[in-house]
Order: C-alpha cells, then structure tokens, then sequence
C-alpha cells in the first residue's frame, strides 16, 4: 500500500512558440547569476554592469519534490553571447544521480552538453522536434547557438534534485563559441575532470 498523497490529475497549457507553460512557477536566471561560469570573466563584469541581461527562464509545473511524481518544465534560453560564449544555462548533475530526463525542443536550434560522472563528454543537436535522452550518471547543460530563443520542455522525476556545485567547480570539458561566424566547440583549459 502506497503512503504517497493521492493528488488530482491536472493539465498545464504550453504554448510551443513562447514556451509559456500555465499555470506554473517562474525562475529567471541572469548573467549576474551565472558569473563564476563564463570563460571570460571580464565580458561578464561588463554586461553585468552595463543591463545585466536575462539569459533564460524557467517554467515549471507544480508538482511535489518526491519519488514517483515527474516534474516538467518548460526552458526559454534566450540567444546572446558572453565574449565569445554562447549564452547556457548553469548545467547541473542531479542529486540523485541515477534519475534520468528527457529534453524536448520546441524551437530554435541548441547544442546539449553532457558529462558522465566518468568524464566521458558527449553533445547533441537540438531542434524543433528533437528529444533528448539524459540518462542517469550524465551532467548537462544547453546552450542556444542560435538567433531565436531556444524553448525546450523537460520531464524528470520528482525527486532528482539539482546539483550545480559540481559543475561551477570542474566546469564542462569544452565550450561552445562564435569564431569566424561559426559556431564551434574548444576545449575548456579550466575543466577539472570528475574523480
Ligand atoms: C531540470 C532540467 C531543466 C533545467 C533548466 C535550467 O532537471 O534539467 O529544467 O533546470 O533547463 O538549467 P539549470 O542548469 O539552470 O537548472
Ligand atoms: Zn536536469
């Protein structure tokens, strides 16, 4: 027998073009936000200064923090560059690594990052229509290497918590930049490997 509450069945609207997802709960995230993550730290202190822009928005659903529910959520990752870095969201590993996600792109064009806790390093392309797989173990982070916002709905179980320590201490092993007009991954010189 179950002691888990017995809640309703619900719907939450999403309006694939805006991302807004109702009703839900919203989390705006800024460059000021993100500082210790960028590259160049001095590009960051100038837009800090300058209009701290919005770099993405979270939406979620209202769903219990617990094992058996899924917590979904839409993401609008705003386009705009940091220096040479594309804007991304934090990237975290979940709490209770072995939960997995899935990320479904409604609009835009994106490059998902992911890390395994071995320091195996893996990207995917996202797309309107593309889903992504993110299976337990694995590190990520978006990043919009496109001109129009990158909206994405995620689903992941209730209890996955987030971990974001870890990433801004070891950061991702490459980083997605403009150069030349193309988008292009290098190797980042401050990531420390997971041991
Ligand atoms: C939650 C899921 C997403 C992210 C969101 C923002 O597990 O992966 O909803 O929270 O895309 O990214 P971040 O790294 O700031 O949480
Ligand atoms: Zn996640």
């Amino acid at each position: 027998m179950s002691v888990m509450k017995i809640m309703k069945p619900f719907n939450v609207v999403i309006n694939f073009k805006t991302g807004e997802l109702s009703p839900g709960k919203r989390v705006l995230r800024r460059v000021s936000d993100l500082k210790p993550l960028f590259y160049n730290q001095k590009a960051a202190e100038e837009l800090i200064h300058h209009d701290d822009p919005l770099m993405y928005e979270v939406i979620y659903a209202d769903v219990p923090e617990e094992g058996g529910h899924l917590g979904h959520c839409t993401t609008i990752l705003y386009p705009g560059r940091v220096g040479e870095e594309f804007f991304f969201t934090k990237g975290h590993r979940h709490e209770k690594l072995e939960t997995a996600e899935i990320y479904f792109c409604l609009q835009g064009t994106g490059k998902l990052l992911m890390e395994s806790v071995e320091g195996e390093f893996e990207v995917l392309d996202m797309f309107p229509g593309s889903s992504s797989y993110i299976p337990p173990y694995w590190s990520h982070r978006t990043v919009n290497v496109g001109q129009e916002p990158l909206i994405f709905y995620c689903i992941f179980p209730g209890d996955a918590g987030h971990d974001y320590a870890t990433i801004e201490r070891h950061g991702f092993p490459q980083l997605v930049v403009e150069r030349n007009g193309k988008v292009q991954l290098i190797p980042n010189p401050y990531w420390k490997k997971n041991v």
